[in-house]
C-alpha cells in the first residue's frame, strides 16, 4: 500500500488491519469471473459454475426451482451487469451522460445480483454439518449469546424482508463485528463495507414452486443444508 493511501485510509479512521483491499475481499467472496487474475474486464462477468447437481439440494430445493434459479435468474443477473457495463463504455465514448442515473441502478442491481448468487451456492451443501464449530462458533457466541440466538435472529430477519430479498450475515471490517442485515432486492439496506459470508435468497423465484407462499417453511429447512465449512472458510479468511 502506497503512502498516500495509507493516509487516506488513517483519515477515514480505518485502520490498516481492519481494511481488507480487493484482492483479500475477491479472495473471500469467489470471484467465478476472472481465474488469472482479480481484474475482470467490463462485461466479462461470467456464470460461475453450481458446485453439485440440480437435484442435490432435494428435499429442501427442488431440482426445477434450482435449475431455473441458476439458468434464468442468475444467469439474467451476469447478462444485466454485462450489458449495464457495456452501455457504460459505450456512453462514455460518446460523451453521453443523459444515461448515467439508469446505468447506476442497473450497476447496483445486477452487480449485487451476481455477487450475492455466487456466494448464495456455495454457502448451500448436501451434506451439512448441521452447525458451525471452532473459531467461527466462538465468534457467533461471543456476538450473539448463542448458536441459537444467531439462528433466531437470522431466520427472523430473513424471514421478515418486505418483498423480495436477503437475510445476510456478514462481517463489518470497520469494527471488527459480524452482523446480519437484510437486503431489498439485491442492493437496498445494508452497511458499507460489510462482507456477507452467508445468505440466504428470499426472492420468490428460491421457493415458490415448491414452498408457495411459506417462505418461513422454507427459511427453517435451508439450515438443513448450509455449508458450514464454506461459511467458516470465509470467516477466517475476513479475519486472519
Ligand atoms: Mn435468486
Amino acid at each position: 500500500m502506497n503512502k498516500e493511501r495509507r493516509t487516506f485510509i488513517k483519515q477515514l479512521g480505518l485502520g490498516g488491519s481492519a481494511l481488507l483491499m480487493g484482492s483479500r475481499v475477491t479472495e473471500i467472496l469467489g470471484n467465478s469471473d476472472s481465474k488469472e487474475t482479480h481484474k475482470v474486464l467490463p462485461a466479462s462477468h461470467t456464470l460461475p459454475p453450481l458446485p453439485y447437481a440440480y437435484n442435490a439440494l432435494e428435499p429442501v430445493i427442488d431440482e426445477q426451482t434450482m435449475h431455473l434459479h441458476y439458468h434464468k435468474h442468475h444467469a439474467g443477473y451476469v447478462k444485466g451487469l454485462n450489458a449495464t457495463e457495456q452501455k457504460l463504455a459505450e456512453a462514455m465514448k460518446a460523451q453521453d451522460f443523459s444515461i448515467i442515473k439508469s446505468m447506476e441502478r442497473d450497476l447496483a442491481f445486477y452487480g449485487s445480483g451476481h455477487i450475492l448468487h455466487s456466494v448464495f451456492w456455495n454457502n448451500l451443501s448436501p451434506k451439512s454439518k448441521g452447525k458451525p464449530e471452532g473459531s467461527l462458533l466462538q465468534a457467533l457466541e461471543s456476538e450473539f449469546g448463542s448458536f441459537n440466538n444467531f439462528k433466531s435472529q437470522m431466520i427472523a430477519a430473513t424471514t421478515s424482508v418486505e418483498g423480495s430479498g436477503w437475510g445476510i450475515f456478514a462481517f463489518q471490517p470497520i469494527w471488527q463485528k459480524l452482523v446480519i442485515l437484510q437486503a431489498e432486492k439485491h442492493q437496498n439496506l445494508t452497511q458499507w463495507g460489510a462482507i456477507p459470508l452467508l445468505v440466504i435468497d428470499v426472492w420468490e423465484h428460491a421457493y415458490y414452486l415448491q414452498y408457495q407462499n411459506r417462505r418461513a417453511d422454507f427459511v427453517q429447512r435451508i439450515f438443513d443444508i448450509i455449508n458450514w465449512d464454506d461459511v467458516s472458510e470465509r470467516y477466517k479468511k475476513v479475519v486472519s
